[in-house]
């Protein structure tokens, strides 16, 4: 089954926006694989954001993410990647549709509260990065349920 890599961000953490998020994904059906709190430092945040080094905003962007603790997930299920997105919203909160996340709690495109992969291929990249011990081994009671 498919798995993305979902970052609540600093602000988000700061503004107790955890609870609402995991609710979001929880009551949508998907199901939670790995989890943690931690702040990261430079280099990691780096190596996470690599793609957009090249960005006028890229050290502001670093300098966002390790500002304080984020809390790192892995979530799965069918599409979960794009459906993921569509439910955090547009990367700028000006154009986020409410309803989403970003366009509920965020009015800034550089404290948009919440990172999702873009893609398959990156969010499999982003999980071996954030969870290198790798993340939990269950499946739902629920599924039949869920899924047809
Ligand atoms: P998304 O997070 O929606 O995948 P990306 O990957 O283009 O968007 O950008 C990563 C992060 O970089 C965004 N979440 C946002 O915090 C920041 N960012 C993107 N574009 C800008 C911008 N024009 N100005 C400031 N920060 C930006």
């Amino acid at each position: 089954m498919e798995q993305t890599f979902i970052m609540i961000k600093p602000d988000g953490v700061q503004r107790g926006l955890v609870g609402e998020i995991i609710g979001r994904f929880e009551k949508k059906g998907f199901s939670l694989k790995g989890l943690k709190l931690l702040t990261v430092d430079q280099a990691f945040a780096e190596k996470h954001y690599a793609d957009l080094s090249s960005k006028p905003f890229f050290n502001g962007l670093v300098e966002y993410i390790i500002s304080g603790p984020v809390v790192a997930m892995v979530w799965e299920g069918k599409n979960v990647v794009t459906t993921g997105r569509k439910i955090i919203g547009a990367t700028n909160p000006a154009e986020s549709a409410p309803g989403t996340i970003r366009g509920d709690f965020a009015i800034d495109i550089g404290r948009n509260v919440i990172h999702g992969s873009d893609a398959v291929e990156s969010a499999k990249k982003e999980i071996g990065l954030w969870f290198p011990e790798g993340v939990a081994n269950w499946s739902s009671s629920l599924h039949p349920w869920i899924y047809e």
